[in-house]
């Protein structure tokens, strides 16, 4: 909105021309975020407290957590809030990737939201069933999908980080594709966030990354000069994945150790569903494997956890995912979250280093 106020007036006054610029609107959109968590989060934080909108501890969990109990959680409505509201002020509102992870964002978190009111509702830790959960999942995942592929001009090829010739057509299947990404980082993210700050940390880093991936996409002449795929338009995501580290940033003032708030599966699911679209649409959705990393080894922990129990009858971990692994084994919650952290920094660095290496 910002930006269609203000940038036409740089006829009359040129300093109003710096709205033109992605870095500069980037920066702000981050900046907003931060102003909103900061304002409208203690208010937040107190009204879900008042409304006793705390959290339900599972009994069969690490001991640690009993002590969690009643911490307001639903917190990821500020997350929302913070995300979108910046987005719509600075970015160009006639840009469909703009609306496409709009969708995605707020749809994922208004699912979310239903699992955690009725997990408040009927004060347990479980919400709506897992096959419901996902078929709305889909279902929000098909329809960006379906846009992308039938009113955008959206290449449908599979890039591949490293190999720069390595570009199937993905045809049809692009479809089942982009809904796989978007429901497999929603649910990543969800897992992953057991701990303060665990998940929220490695999405703010992940979000970074993907605003310089954003910004460098919606370039052609950076795009042709690293040989990425150059994605006109793309660049106003750059916009919206700095608003996502200001929201990340503000939330993270609350949720860290020993946390204020917790996001619930609003905040969680919307920042993995964000994150997923944004990886298809920057056309670097393989290398989310590599970004986001620590999402992946929490997934594949619960996976083969599972799998080992059902087939061999033994468990792999103390617990899964593997964050409840380290803490039967008595590391301490700060150290598992700031190791966590620092894993997703360096796979952060990994995945920049694909822009070289191909
Ligand atoms: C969400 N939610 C947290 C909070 C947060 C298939 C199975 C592996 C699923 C998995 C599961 O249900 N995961 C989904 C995990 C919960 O946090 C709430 O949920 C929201 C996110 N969705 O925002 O509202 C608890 O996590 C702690 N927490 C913090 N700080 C935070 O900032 O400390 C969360 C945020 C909170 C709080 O204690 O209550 C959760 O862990 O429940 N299930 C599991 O993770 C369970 N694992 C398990 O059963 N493992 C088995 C098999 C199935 C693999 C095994 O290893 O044998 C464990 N979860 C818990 N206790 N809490 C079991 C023990």
């Amino acid at each position: 909105m910002l930006y269609h106020l203000l940038y036409p007036l740089h006829s009359e006054f040129s300093g109003f021309y710096v709205f033109r610029y992605i870095t500069f609107r980037a920066i702000y959109a981050t900046i907003t975020a931060l102003i909103i968590s900061f304002i409208i989060g203690p208010w937040l934080i107190n009204k879900l407290s008042n409304l006793q909108i705390g959290e339900c501890i599972r009994e069969f969990g690490p001991e640690s957590h009993f002590k969690k109990a009643g911490t307001p959680t639903m917190g990821g409505t500020l997350i929302l809030l913070a995300v979108v509201i910046p987005t719509l002020l600075w970015v160009d509102l006639r840009n469909v990737y703009i609306w496409i992870t709009l969708l995605t964002t707020v749809g994922f978190g208004a699912v979310g939201f239903a699992d955690d009111w009725r997990k408040i509702k009927n004060k347990t830790s479980d919400g709506l069933s897992a096959r419901a959960k996902m078929l709305w999942l889909s279902g929000i995942s098909l329809i960006a999908a379906l846009i992308l592929y039938n009113y955008t001009s959206f290449e449908t090829t599979l890039v591949f980080p490293f190999f720069k010739n390595l570009r199937p057509e993905l045809g049809l299947f692009f479809i089942p594709f982009v809904v796989f990404v978007i429901v497999g980082a929603g649910n990543a993210v969800n897992l992953t966030d057991g701990l303060d700050g665990l998940a929220i940390g490695p999405s703010i880093i992940a979000a970074g990354t993907y605003l310089l991936f954003a910004y460098l996409a919606g370039n052609a002449r950076l795009a042709e000069y690293l040989q990425i795929s150059s994605v006109q338009g793309a660049g106003e995501l750059a916009i919206f994945c700095g608003a996502m580290i200001g929201a990340g940033l503000g939330f993270l003032w609350f949720n860290t150790y020993p946390a204020q708030v917790f996001m619930g599966d609003v905040g969680s699911l919307a920042l993995g569903g964000a994150l997923g679209t944004v990886a298809v649409i920057t056309k670097h959705e393989l290398v989310l494997v590599i970004v986001g990393g620590i999402f992946v080894l929490e997934t594949l922990s619960v996976i083969f956890q599972v799998a080992s129990y059902r087939l061999l009858g033994k468990r792999i971990f103390r617990m899964a995912p593997i964050h409840h692994h380290f803490e039967l084994k008595g590391w301490p919650e700060p150290k598992i979250i700031v190791r966590f952290w620092i894993i997703s920094i360096i796979l952060a660095l990994v995945a920049l280093s694909t822009l070289k290496l191909r």
